[in-house]
């Protein structure tokens, strides 16, 4: 029987590469994201190239009872949830701690942070009820070493890195895995929409060397929820070669 994956996040980057990676290996697929297009023609492409079926959901993690509506409204065919891809997240700016902009803040905040615990949170009772399930967190290498004018999108994903490590602890005796996945600089929408549509200046965080692809993220998503279910990474930090830290890049 093929197994069932709820990625949050699938209309871009990391969610969006992963969900062809699982449907690829025969996956049935729970796709989210507030942008419905995507979403439909995400799952027409798919379902056409392979034998699968995909759900998909729209919402805005922020919104705490939209999430839990639309999580909620899941028909029960599709409620036997394997494995949560909590992924859906953004960086908002690059400005010192004094200058930026605070509705920013709250956007990382209320998305990267307090969204991955509502989906959690309304995901969770699909799992406990079946005793098994693995979920797995986006975190970042900005997580693990705040960098320069990254402040809150730091601390929102070294949220997610703590976050992570209680919820592995608590969620044992439900026999539910959790990992938390830390990328470092990888190319996808993520920074144009940090600087806002500013084609330059995204363009210039991936210049003089190779970063991650969405692809090569994903294909790491899959291997840790593709392990027997005695087997559970934790915790994984990956970058490209010429990355050592989350703020060193050799560009030689
Ligand atoms: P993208 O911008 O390409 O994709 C982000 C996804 O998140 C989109 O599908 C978007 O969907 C969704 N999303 C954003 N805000 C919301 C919201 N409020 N409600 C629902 N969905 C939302 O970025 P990446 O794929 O690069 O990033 C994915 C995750 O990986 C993020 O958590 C990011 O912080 C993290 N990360 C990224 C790295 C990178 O260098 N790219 C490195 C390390 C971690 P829609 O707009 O349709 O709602
Ligand atoms: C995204 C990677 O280095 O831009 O989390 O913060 S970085």
């Amino acid at each position: 029987m093929s197994k069932l994956v709820f990625i949050t996040g699938a209309t871009s980057g990391f969610g969006k590469a992963a969900a062809e990676v699982f449907a690829s290996n025969n996956w049935n697929l729970i796709l989210t994201g507030r942008r419905e297009d995507r979403l439909q023609s995400i799952k027409t492409e798919l379902e056409t190239k392979y034998s699968i079926s995909i759900y998909t959901l729209v919402f805005d993690v922020q919104q705490k009872a939209a999430v839990f509506a639309a999580i909620q409204s899941l028909p029960e065919n599709w409620q036997a949830i394997d494995v949560l891809v909590n992924n859906a997240g953004l960086a908002l700016g690059r400005d010192n701690f004094d200058e930026a902009d605070m509705d920013d803040w709250e956007t990382m905040i209320d998305t990267n942070i307090k969204g991955l615990l509502y989906v959690s949170r309304a995901v969770l009772p699909y799992m406990t009820k079946r005793k098994q399930g693995h979920i797995i967190n986006l975190g970042s290498t900005a997580g693990k070493e705040a960098y320069e004018k990254g402040n809150v999108y730091c601390g929102s994903k070294a949220a997610v890195d703590s976050i992570s490590k209680g919820m592995r602890i608590d969620l044992l005796p439900h026999h539910i895995k959790v990992t938390a996945i830390h990328p470092g600089a990888a190319e996808t929408e993520f920074s144009m929409i940090r600087f806002k549509g500013d084609e330059s200046k995204a363009a210039a965080v991936y210049a003089g060397y190779t970063p991650l692809s969405a692809k090569d993220v994903a294909d790491v998503i899959y291997y840790c929820a593709s392990l027997p279910a005695h087997v559970c990474i934790n915790d994984l930090v990956l970058t490209c070669t010429a990355q050592a830290n989350s703020f060193y890049t050799y560009k030689g």
